[in-house]
């Protein structure tokens, strides 16, 4: 079986100090959970960024500070800036983030119910999204909420938008969206090219049981505060990393090596 890649979400948009108290908000802390999460297994960092009040922001401004903080301490980190932002963004400020010289940005393929609310991706913004990476040279991961999402990210493809390795994350467990079920993510796993390779978000108390599933079928893995606060039942995680440290325990507890930066690179064919 191939390396395992961890992705670590650091901090979304939608965690606030009232849920954690460890959620990094200002860039040093969010570059800081980033290097902390490199150093426990991390080899994708997924970075969202907030505003001084500590709500979020793409500012591409905040965005080049933060990446500028983690390559200063690790250049060799796969760094995957966020085009999903918060609910409520409209598509150009959405988009800023990808020019901070990321190697990578989420594609969010489709709409979906967010909790209350609607998270918009219309195949006009997915298009317009694709080929300004592809302009910039930024290696899209295509976030799927939904199995009709993993269809439009090939249709993309096959419309020639996106080019290279293709790499996908399906997030199961999102409020509205498609369960944290195994059976949905066979599903979604048989519909991706037998070439590509892809990742789970499961959300919330899913986190760690969808990782089981993705660390034994061969897939990759994100975790963070993100996605989940807790270590486990009622413990919340100190940092970022002891979430990205629990699944590298999981992987290597039944015998798969977790990939480094260089390895994940060569795995997403990213230079
Ligand atoms: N905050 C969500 C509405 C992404 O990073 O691309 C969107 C999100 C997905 O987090
Ligand atoms: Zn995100």
């Amino acid at each position: 079986m191939n390396k395992l890649i961890i992705t670590a979400a650091v901090c979304g948009a939608e965690v606030m100090r009232r849920h954690t108290p460890y959620i990094p908000l200002t860039p040093e802390e969010i570059a800081n959970e980033a290097c902390l999460s490199r150093e426990a297994g991390a080899s994708i960092v997924h970075i969202h960024v907030r505003d001084q009040d500590g709500n979020p922001t793409q500012d591409v401004k905040i965005f080049r500070r933060v990446v500028e903080l983690i390559r200063s301490k690790y250049p060799d980190v796969i760094i995957q800036v966020s085009t999903g932002g918060a609910v409520g963004m409209d598509a150009e400020e959405r988009l800023q983030s990808i020019y901070s010289h990321p190697e990578m940005a989420t594609l969010d393929v489709g709409t979906t119910n967010f909790g209350d609310d609607i998270f918009v991706n219309d195949m006009p913004l997915i298009r317009h999204f694709a080929k300004k990476m592809s302009e910039t040279n930024v290696m899209p991961e295509f976030e799927c909420f939904e199995i009709g999402h993993v269809h439009n990210a090939l249709k993309v493809v096959k419309e020639g938008l996106i080019k290279g390795h293709l790499h996908f994350d399906f997030v199961l467990g999102v409020p509205g969206a498609c369960t944290a079920d195994v059976r949905n993510l066979i599903r979604m796993v048989d519909t991706i090219p037998s070439n590509a390779t892809w990742t789970v978000s499961g959300i919330g108390k899913h986190e760690f049981e969808m990782a089981a599933h993705a660390i034994a079928m061969g897939g990759n893995v994100r975790v963070g505060l993100e996605d989940n606060i807790y270590l486990s039942k009622g413990v919340l995680a100190k940092s970022n990393a002891e979430l990205v440290e629990k699944i590298v325990k999981m992987s290597r507890e039944i015998g798969r090596e977790v990939a480094n930066p260089k390895e994940a690179r060569e795995m997403l064919g990213i230079k």
